[in-house]
């Protein structure tokens, strides 16, 4: 066996576990690695990005995306703490993720030096793994056991710190064979008692969420909503689970929930929760269920034993994935005869197309216009990637998901998140139209990542909702502080004309009737696009004007 450099060790592990794009900042901290990536470029890319938060996002979207760890590689302190987010964001949202960082040489390890930290303790708390790889020849253990702790169980971040002087260092060792994560299958006692609650319910309703979900998975799942007849909620951006234009669909559980929807969950007498760890946007800030038992009987489906019961009592807790559990629900008999909620889907979904009905907005843009026009618009198929704030609410409120693998959007509710994954996406998926859909706040915390679409020529429609104020903040405080602004207020570039600076397309929009041409040309568009759309700012809410916010807390006064 040939000797090889810690760095192509590391190279041919990525390969090996069927890694196809490396995003990242160089560092001289990782030389070794950059030079083992010249032999294998044509099957594993290096995405040079421009901010190591930008590459982790990309990472976290890439993960999302394919159910194995996306993979970032940063330096040392300051690219590693510039690509936490990236970290933090897998641990909320249950991705797999793969975060290298480089490290100093052993030779001079607890000196401080240059851009010294123990990432062991920097990540403890926000990863679910970190280690320090300290020689050559176990680099490939410590690559497949990375690949299955991310991807097993409740999935997550793991860190591997690379020093210096390991990545130089010759070793001979084999590769490690590609891993899979470790199946969870669902104990059949345990789905009989399911199958028994249910025959004895009166108002059953499944909840839809996490991670480890597959396209089998879903179809598994829209098969159970048929066979017994349930209406299907999904969690807080996890609305691609389910085709929203079922029959069975009743909506999202996620910020500002549909009130009727909230009613659904809290007058259910059997709650199914699947793949969802009943976090705190899905629980409408834990107030949804009582705990630490709720009042319906709970089945509780979650591939990570941690999470069933750490917040809600189950009344039957399956450690077992998505589509385990599904898989196990059809292979029985169907259920009996008649169903006493036989209607109840129907009717949630009505009060789903309800919520979705247009409502006057103030100003010349009006978003629920312009959302509807999109999903009607755009392809089954096309990937909508946004970060977080009040323009998300009107994407995520009439924009239809009907496809597994088209939401890319952070349950940790982290700005900045928009760009980047869309750049992961379309280089993942080069065939499918994306969508970046930002605000003006969010926009510019990883704006930079626009050069990074330009570089890479990849034809991704970046949409920014520009009102001027990090208007999320701004409601809340209207709603308690009425009139007293403070840190809020935006003065923005201009955004279509720095979009052109950086050699993408760009367009201001300024009325409703300007956006649906305007977009049609960035779909056409062979490279990117940036829709600069002015909104007005009394358009803080989809419920209420920033006027009637302030006027309705002066008088709760
Ligand atoms: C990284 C990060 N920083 C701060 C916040 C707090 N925060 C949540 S929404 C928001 C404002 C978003 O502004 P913008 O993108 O303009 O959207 P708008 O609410 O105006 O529609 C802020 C500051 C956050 N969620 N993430
Ligand atoms: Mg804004």
């Amino acid at each position: 066996m040939q000797p090889r450099s810690g760095g192509e060790i590391l190279v041919a592990s990525l390969v090996a576990q069927g890694v196809t794009h490396l995003f990242g900042v160089p560092g001289e901290s990782y030389l070794p690695v950059l030079d083992a990536l010249v032999d294998v470029r044509d099957r594993l890319a290096y995405i040079v990005c421009r901010q190591e938060g930008g590459a982790a996002t990309m990472a976290e979207a890439a993960g999302k995306l394919t159910g194995r760890p996306g993979v970032a590689i940063v330096t040392r302190g300051p690219g590693a703490t510039n690509a936490s987010i990236g970290v933090h964001v897998a641990r909320q949202d249950s991705t797999p993720l793969v975060l290298l960082v480089g490290q100093v040489g052993s030779d001079m390890v607890d000196r401080e030096a240059f851009q010294e930290v123990d990432y062991r303790r920097m990540f403890g708390a926000l990863a679910k793994w970190v280690a320090q790889v300290d020689r050559a020849e176990r680099i490939p253990e410590y690559v497949a056991q990375a690949w299955s702790v991310a991807m097993s169980g409740r999935p997550g971040p793991v860190v591997l710190a690379l020093p210096e002087d390991m990545l130089a260092a010759q070793a001979s060792v084999a590769d490690a064979p590609r891993v899979e994560p470790l199946p969870a299958a669902a104990d059949a006692a345990q789905v009989a008692q399911v199958r028994a609650l249910l025959a004895r319910a009166r108002a059953p309703l499944l909840l839809a969420g996490g991670s480890r979900w597959d396209d089998d998975a879903c179809r598994a799942l829209a098969r159970v909503a048929q066979r017994w007849s349930l209406p299907i909620a999904c969690a807080f951006r996890r609305q691609d689970l389910f085709d929203a234009r079922d029959a069975h669909y009743a909506g999202e559980l996620g910020i500002g929930a549909n009130p009727a929807l909230a009613r659904r969950v809290r007058e259910a007498d059997v709650l199914v929760v699947v793949g969802e760890r009943l976090g705190e946007m899905t629980t409408a800030g834990y107030t949804l269920l009582d705990s630490p038992v709720p009042r319906q009987a709970l089945v509780h489906v979650h591939p990570g034993p941690e999470e069933i019961g750490r917040v809600y009592r189950p009344t039957v807790g399956i450690c077992a994935t998505p589509g385990a559990f599904l898989t196990a629900m059809l292979a029985g008999d169907g259920p009996p005869g008649h169903l006493p909620w036989a209607d109840s889907a129907a009717s949630a979904h009505a009060d789903f197309e309800a919520w979705r009905k247009p409502r006057p907005v103030p100003g010349r843009v009006d978003l629920w216009s312009i959302v509807r026009w999109l999903d009607e618009r755009l392809p089954d198929d096309t990937l909508l990637a946004n970060g977080a704030g009040n323009y998300t609410s009107w994407l995520h409120r009439l924009y239809r998901y009907r496809r597994p693998g088209t939401q890319l959007a952070p349950y940790a509710g982290a700005m900045g998140y928009g760009v980047p994954a869309a750049v992961a996406a379309k280089l993942l998926r080069p065939g499918a139209p994306v969508v970046s859909w930002n605000g003006d706040g969010c926009f510019l915390m990883n704006g930079q990542e626009l050069a990074t679409a330009v570089q890479y020529g990849l034809a991704i429609v970046f949409v920014v909702i520009d009102n001027g104020m990090y208007g999320t903040i701004r409601m809340h405080q209207e709603r308690h502080y009425p009139g007293r602004v403070s840190g809020t207020d935006l003065r923005n570039p201009d955004f279509a004309a720095l979009a052109r600076a950086y050699g993408a397309s760009g367009e201001t929009i300024e009325s409703t009737a300007d956006f649906a041409p305007a977009f049609e040309r960035a779909l056409a568009h062979q490279g990117p696009t940036l829709l600069h759309v002015k909104v007005d700012p009394q358009a803080l809410t989809m419920n209420a004007s920033l006027d009637a916010i302030r006027d309705a807390a002066t008088h709760a006064r």
